[in-house]
């Protein structure tokens, strides 16, 4: 595990908090883009060598969606920046860590590795491994 790469914040409206992250906060919008693997729509700041990361669910049905039900607003999860997600899910689950995917997903346009390591394991905080691939 490299950096922390993003911190992820459900948001109910991604029009009205972009409004407070870039226009308010003077952070810089690198891109918005819909992430249908996640059922989720994303708006990535940059902060220094890591980014902030607004998430809005895309349906009922999406993770982003239940969080926001149960708890409200706010940080949704923490990502940890990996050289070989595939490696490290295998490394995690022979130590008896609980993933949640039995296999990493690969998303944004074949960007980005994913996968997520269960708060139960983690002492409440969910937490995301992510590896960047090159286009
Ligand atoms: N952070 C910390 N704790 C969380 C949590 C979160 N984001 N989401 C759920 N929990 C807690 C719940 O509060 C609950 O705790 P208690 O039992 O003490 O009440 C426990 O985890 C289980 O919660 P749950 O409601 O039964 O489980 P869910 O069905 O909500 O699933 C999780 C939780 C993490 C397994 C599910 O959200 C998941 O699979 N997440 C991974 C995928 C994801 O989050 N995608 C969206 C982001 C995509 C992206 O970044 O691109």
């Amino acid at each position: 595990m490299r950096r922390i790469d993003h911190i992820g914040i459900a948001v109910n409206s991604l029009d009205d908090a972009i409004k407070v992250y870039r226009d308010v906060l003077g952070l810089e919008l690198v891109e918005v883009e819909e992430v249908p693997e996640e059922k989720v729509k994303v708006a990535m700041f940059k902060a220094g060598d890591s980014y902030i990361e607004l998430l809005e669910p895309l349906s009922e049905d999406s993770a982003i969606a239940k969080y926001l039900q149960k708890r409200g607003e706010g940080i949704h999860h923490i990502a940890i920046g990996v050289e070989d997600v595939e490696k490290l899910t295998g490394e995690l689950k022979e130590r008896g860590v609980r993933v949640i995917y039995d296999k990493p997903k690969v998303v944004s346009g074949g960007t980005r590795k994913i996968n997520f390591i269960h708060p139960k394991a983690t002492h409440g905080v969910l937490l995301e491994i992510v590896e960047r691939l090159k286009k």
